[in-house]
């Protein structure tokens, strides 16, 4: 299972970058209208999708994208609507630069607006759409959010991945790094006191850093770099808060589809469309 998820960002860019000419709006009013939309992914040389109606909110998506993940959970945590087009990674569609300059996934278009950068839209959803705020007000708590998550991004992420990529030496060495860079988030569970790092309930840290942990299982592949609850107490007691949480069950990935999914890509073929049915 070594050199796997790094296939999940594999990405071959169009030579060709089409102007886009969106169709003019097709809906009004409040169809749930991701009904509307296919769940296979639009590739490279497929027809743009109408832009979502007025009101309506849009997640460009890739359906096992750990970073659309921290998106889809912020959606669900705070219970916005919203319609999905998923894109192919392997094949992106020439529409999707004219949108996103980077073409990466979260992107969301919203009344004529773009967001795209995983944090960048989830803040973007906590302040624009009412319900639960998932980021604190107090400016010192909400630095301290930023600042862990600055460690997850710069030293316990990549870990994540160099763990799974790696063999041997390199990969008990990734182990290590990866395992110092979760003390510190025991560390601030210790301190706090409170079951998740958002306080007594999950918060913008806990989506953006639960993707890399729902997926441990086919990112840290032998028993040698399996995490151990005796060293992380604090942390296994809030993965199982965690997944008791209606959100994280809601938009939970299916492991097993995943696991397909990584498959395929190792034989150098993603299959984004993998386990979707003929009318999907
Ligand atoms: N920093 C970005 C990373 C997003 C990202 O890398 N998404 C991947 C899919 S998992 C993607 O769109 N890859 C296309 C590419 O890198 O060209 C974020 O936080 O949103």
């Amino acid at each position: 299972m070594a050199n796997t998820i790094r296939t999940f960002f594999a990405t071959t860019r169009p030579t060709t970058l089409q102007a886009t000419t969106l169709p003019a709006l097709r809906r009004s009013g409040s169809t749930p209208a991701s009904t509307m939309l296919p769940k296979k992914a639009f590739k490279t040389g497929s027809t743009a999708p109408e832009p979502p109606a007025p009101g309506v909110l849009r997640l460009i998506s890739s359906r096992f994208c750990p970073y659309a993940h921290r998106t889809r959970l912020v959606l669900a945590a705070k219970g916005i609507d919203y319609e999905t087009v998923n894109v192919c990674l392997k094949d992106r569609p020439e529409w999707f630069f004219a949108i996103n300059p980077l073409a990466k996934v979260p992107t969301l278009q919203h009344d004529g607006k773009v967001v795209y950068e995983s944090l960048v839209c989830n803040e973007y959803l906590d302040r624009v759409f009412p319900g639960r705020k998932l980021l604190p007000e107090e400016p010192l708590e909400k630095a301290r959010i930023g600042m862990l998550q600055a460690i997850w991004d710069a030293k316990t992420q990549p870990n994540f991945m160099k763990v799974n990529m790696s063999k041997g030496e390199e990969q008990l060495k990734a182990f290590v790094a990866l395992k110092e860079g979760l003390t510190l988030f025991e560390n601030h569970l210790v301190t706090s006191g409170t079951p998740f790092f958002g306080g007594d309930q999950p918060g913008f840290l806990d989506y953006s850093i639960w993707p890399w942990f729902e997926l441990r299982d086919l990112l840290l592949v032998n028993d040698v770099v399996k995490l151990q609850e005796v060293e992380f107490p604090k942390l296994f007691a809030w993965l199982s808060a965690m997944y008791d949480r209606p959100e994280v069950k809601t938009v939970a990935f299916d492991l097993d589809v995943f696991a397909k999914y990584v498959a395929t890509a190792i034989a150098g073929n993603p299959d984004s469309d993998i386990g979707l049915g003929d009318s999907d």
